[in-house]
C-alpha cells in the first residue's frame, strides 16, 4: 500500500473539479479554477482558488495545473470474489454448442460454483486480486463484491470473508453483498424450495451476525429464482437489518423491480425487460436503476433497458461491470462507461454519473460518496484529460495520472 502521509492535510490547487453534485448548475457540476482542502480522510472544503493561501498552509500542497478532478469511481455490482476461468466454455459456446450441453457437461454457473468451492478464503482472495487491481488501476475507490459462487453456508461465507481480506490489504472500499439465492446448488436440484429455505433459516442470519454482509440480492428470473421465493429472501433480509437489491427483469419480466422497490431496496439490477410499472416503482420507492451493458453485449441480447422512460421519470441510473466469469468477464469500469453510452444511449455525462453519484446512492452512500463536496470521503482521480467526456469515450487509453484514497495520493506511473 503506497500510502505515504495517510494522516497529513492535503490542499490541491488549479483544479477543474467534475464534482458531479447536482447542486452546481453547469454539466458534470464543473466547478473550474478551484481548489480542495483534504484532512482527516474527508474532503474539508471545496474552495475558489481565489480564496486558498497555499503558502500558511500546514499540510502538502499539490498543484494540478488545471487537471480535472472527478470523484473516485464505484463499481456498483460486481461478483469478482470467484475461482476457475470459464473461457473454454465461452470457446465452445462460439462454435455453436448449445448451452444446456455445457451445462450437462458440467459447465456453466455450476463450474464457477466448483472451482470456487475447491479453493480456501486465502486461495479465493489470492485468485480475484488481479480483477479488483484492474478495477482500481482505472480509479475505482469503492466496490461492491457479491457472494452467490459457494450456494454452502460455509462457502458463501468463505466468499464473503475473502471479499473482506481483500478489502484489508489494499487502499479500496469494499461493501459485500449476499447472493446465496444466486442459483439453486447441484445438492438441491428439483428443490429450489428447500434450498430458499437454508438461505433465510441459516445462510443470511449467520452472514448477517459475522457482520460479512451489509445487502442482501437475488437472482429473480426463470432460471434463477421465482418472485415468491425472492420475496422469502427479502422478508430475511429485512429482518436481519440488511439491505437489499435484486438482479431483476434481465431475461424477462417478472415484475421482480416492482417487488425490490416494495422493500425499499437500494438498487434494481439489470432490467432490460423493465415495463412502465416497474419504472414508476423505483421512482416512488427512490430505488437505483443499474444498468450493466457488460452482460447485455457478451450474450448479444437485444432488449435493451428503458434509458428514456427512467430518464423521464427522474429515476438514478447507475452503470457498473457486472464483473463476473459467465456474462461479464470485463474488469474494466471505463468499458462500462463506453457501453452504456453506445450501447444504452447513455450521455457521457450520464455514465459518469452512473459510475460516481448515483453508484454511491446505489450502495446506500449517497451521502458520503460519489461526489466532490464538503463532508464527503476524500476519494478523487486527477485526470489527465480535456474534457470529462473523454472518460467514456476511450477504453485502455491510460487517463489516469493519480488516485486518491481516504486523502492519501498515488502515483499511477
Ligand atoms: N445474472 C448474470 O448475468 C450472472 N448472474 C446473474 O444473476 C451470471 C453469472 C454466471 O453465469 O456465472
Ligand atoms: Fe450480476
Amino acid at each position: 500500500m503506497n500510502v505515504p502521509h495517510p494522516h497529513r492535510p492535503s490542499l490541491w490547487l488549479n483544479a477543474r473539479l467534475a464534482t458531479m453534485d447536482s447542486v452546481h448548475d453547469a454539466p458534470y457540476g464543473a466547478l473550474e479554477g478551484h481548489a480542495l482542502l483534504l484532512r482527516d480522510g474527508h474532503i474539508e472544503a471545496v474552495l475558489p482558488q481565489g480564496e486558498v493561501d497555499a503558502a500558511a498552509f500546514d499540510g502538502e500542497v499539490f498543484d494540478l495545473q488545471g487537471r480535472w478532478v472527478t470523484p473516485g469511481f464505484i463499481d456498483c455490482h460486481t461478483h469478482l470474489v470467484y475461482g476457475g476461468s470459464r473461457a473454454a466454455e465461452w470457446e465452445k459456446r462460439l462454435t455453436g454448442v448449445p448451452y444446456q450441453q455445457i451445462a450437462a457437461e458440467g459447465g456453466g454457473i455450476v463450474s464457477t460454483v466448483r472451482a470456487t468451492r475447491w479453493l480456501d478464503e486465502e486461495e479465493l482472495a489470492l485468485a480475484s486480486l488481479p480483477r479488483l487491481k484492474a478495477l482500481m488501476a482505472e480509479g475505482v475507490t469503492t466496490v461492491e463484491i457479491k457472494s452467490g459462487y459457494g450456494l454452502t453456508q460455509a462457502d458463501e461465507l468463505k466468499q464473503l470473508a475473502a471479499a473482506q481480506r481483500l478489502e484489508a490489504s489494499l487502499p479500496v472500499e469494499v461493501a459485500a453483498t449476499l447472493l446465496a439465492a444466486h442459483a439453486v446448488p447441484p445438492e438441491y436440484a428439483g428443490d429450489a424450495d428447500g434450498y430458499i429455505d437454508l438461505v433465510v433459516e441459516s445462510i443470511l442470519p449467520v452472514a448477517a451476525r459475522a457482520g460479512l454482509a451489509e445487502a442482501v440480492d437475488a437472482f429473480c428470473e426463470s432460471v434463477g429464482f421465482s418472485p415468491a421465493q425472492t420475496r422469502r429472501v427479502f422478508e430475511a433480509a429485512r429482518a436481519h437489518g440488511l439491505k437489499v437489491k435484486g438482479h431483476v427483469e434481465q431475461l424477462s419480466n417478472l415484475h421482480g423491480a416492482e417487488l425490490v422497490a416494495e422493500f425499499g431496496g437500494l438498487s434494481a439490477d439489470h432490467i432490460e425487460y423493465l415495463d412502465d410499472a416497474g419504472v414508476e416503482a423505483l421512482k416512488r420507492a427512490g430505488t437505483v436503476a443499474v444498468l450493466l451493458p457488460g452482460a447485455f453485449y457478451f450474450l448479444r441480447e437485444t432488449q435493451k433497458p428503458p434509458v428514456d422512460k427512467l430518464r423521464a421519470a427522474g429515476v438514478p441510473m447507475a452503470v457498473s461491470t457486472d464483473l463476473n466469469p459467465g456474462t461479464s468477464p470485463f474488469a474494466s469500469i471505463r468499458l462500462a462507461m463506453n457501453q452504456a453510452c453506445v450501447l444504452f444511449g447513455l450521455t457521457p455525462e450520464e455514465a459518469l454519473a452512473g459510475v460516481t453519484r448515483h453508484a454511491a446512492q446505489a450502495l446506500g452512500r449517497g451521502d458520503t460518496h460519489g461526489r466532490l463536496a464538503a463532508g464527503c470521503v476524500a476519494d478523487l482521480l486527477v485526470w489527465d484529460i480535456a474534457h470529462p467526456a473523454e472518460l467514456a469515450y476511450s477504453v485502455g487509453v491510460p487517463l489516469l495520472k493519480r488516485r486518491v484514497f481516504r486523502g492519501a495520493a498515488q502515483s499511477i506511473d
